[in-house]
This record gives structure tokens, sequence and C-alpha cells, in this order.
């Protein structure tokens, strides 16, 4: 093999392409893509990545436990997690009657008075299974809490919901009349 860290590999193509574009010359369309020539070239500036090509960028989604990135075409993006200041514009869709979303103890209060906000990022984050929910707030706490949200209710009520990948959904914000503790 050519001794290639797939996952420091997604780590770092995440970092490029969810928050810092610019430090890598890349510019992202309003749906997140990049030319996969612009990755690599920028990622080649890196000793660790020389010999990193377009048939390792397969094997680092392929190898991946989460579906992070996408290719298609001559092009490749993150699916989600962006924190860059130009919104991504992600596809409205109908999700399942419930989602979740896992997270500390410590938010709660602050989660029930004004509800989930995207804090750094710029959607949301839900999980489409409760499992998922719980691997999300694990990274918060060791004990998370999975508040579950009623998408009818506040589809109902106008909110939006968006697809990340087969396991997260994203919206702009749920208010908290929509969450309950499970
Ligand atoms: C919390 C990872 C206070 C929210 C994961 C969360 C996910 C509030 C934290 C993806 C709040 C933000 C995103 C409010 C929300 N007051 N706290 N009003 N509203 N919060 O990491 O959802 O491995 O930005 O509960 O698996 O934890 O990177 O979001 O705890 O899919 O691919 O603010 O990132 O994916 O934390 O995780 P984050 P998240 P990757």
């Amino acid at each position: 093999s050519k001794g290639i860290n797939y996952t420091k590999l997604s780590k770092e193509v995440s970092y490029a392409l969810r928050h810092v574009p610019w430090e890598y010359e890349l510019e992202l369309d309003k749906n997140g893509w990049v030319p996969i020539d612009q990755l690599l070239q920028a990622i080649h500036q890196s000793d660790e990545w020389q010999n990193v090509e377009l048939d390792d960028l397969k094997i680092m989604i392929e190898k991946s436990e989460k579906k992070r990135h996408e290719i298609k075409e001559n092009s490749i993006r993150a699916l989600y997690g962006h924190s860059i200041p130009m919104k991504i514009v992600k596809e409205e869709a109908i999700p399942p009657k419930l989602l979740y979303h896992g997270t500390a103890h410590d938010f709660l209060s602050e989660i029930e008075k004004i509800g989930l906000s995207p804090m750094s990022r710029q959607y949301v984050h839900l999980s489409e299974d409760i499992e998922t929910a719980i691997l999300v707030g694990k990274r918060k706490e060791k004990n998370p809490i999975i508040l579950v949200i009623n998408t009818e209710k506040a589809r109902a009520k106008g909110i939006k919901f968006y697809l990340g990948n087969e396991k997260v959904w994203l919206a702009d914000s749920i208010p908290s009349e929509f969450l309950e503790l499970l």
C-alpha cells in the first residue's frame, strides 16, 4: 500500500471543505462542491499527501465509518458540518417522523430556552436513529442526553429539513416546542 493514513486524510479534507477552503485556495460552489483537481493540488502542498490521487479519495470515503464526503463527476464536497460564512445550499426533503439529537446535560437549559441552534456550524445536525444520536452526543459527554424532534409538528409550522447523508439530517434551527427528552 501507499502508506496513506486515510483517517487523517479525511480529517484534513473535512477541515478544508467545511471550515477553511480559502487556506487551500478552494472556492466552493453554492452546494459545497469543489473540483477534485483543485483539492488534490492543494493537499499535495503537504509532504504527507504527495502521492494522494483520486482513487485514494475514493478509498478514504469508502473506509470511513461515516459518510462525510461525496464525489460526483469531477467534484468533491463535504455533506455536512460547514462553518464557512457563505451558507451552503442543502436539498430540502421530508425526514422520518422523529429525528434525534444527542448532546450534553450542560446545554439542556439553554436548549430548552431557545431551542437547537447551529452554534458554530451552518445547520443544526440531527440523527436518523437513536444509536447515531448517542455517538454524536458522546463527543460532548460520556452519558449524553437524547432529544427527540417531532418533525411532523415542526414541518407543519414551517420548519425545513435538509439532506445530510443517510444518517444525518440538517435544519436551520429547531424551536424548543418541537423537542422532547427521550
Ligand atoms: C449544542 C459530527 C447551547 C448542540 C457529528 C451541540 C455530527 C446548543 C453543540 C456533526 C444549543 C454544537 C455535528 C443552544 C445546540 N445552547 N448549546 N441553544 N443548540 N447546542 O459539534 O450536532 O464526525 O457543532 O447540542 O457526528 O454535536 O465531524 O454539533 O452539542 O454529525 O463528521 O451545541 O459533527 O460529525 O456542537 O455535531 P457541534 P453536533 P463528524
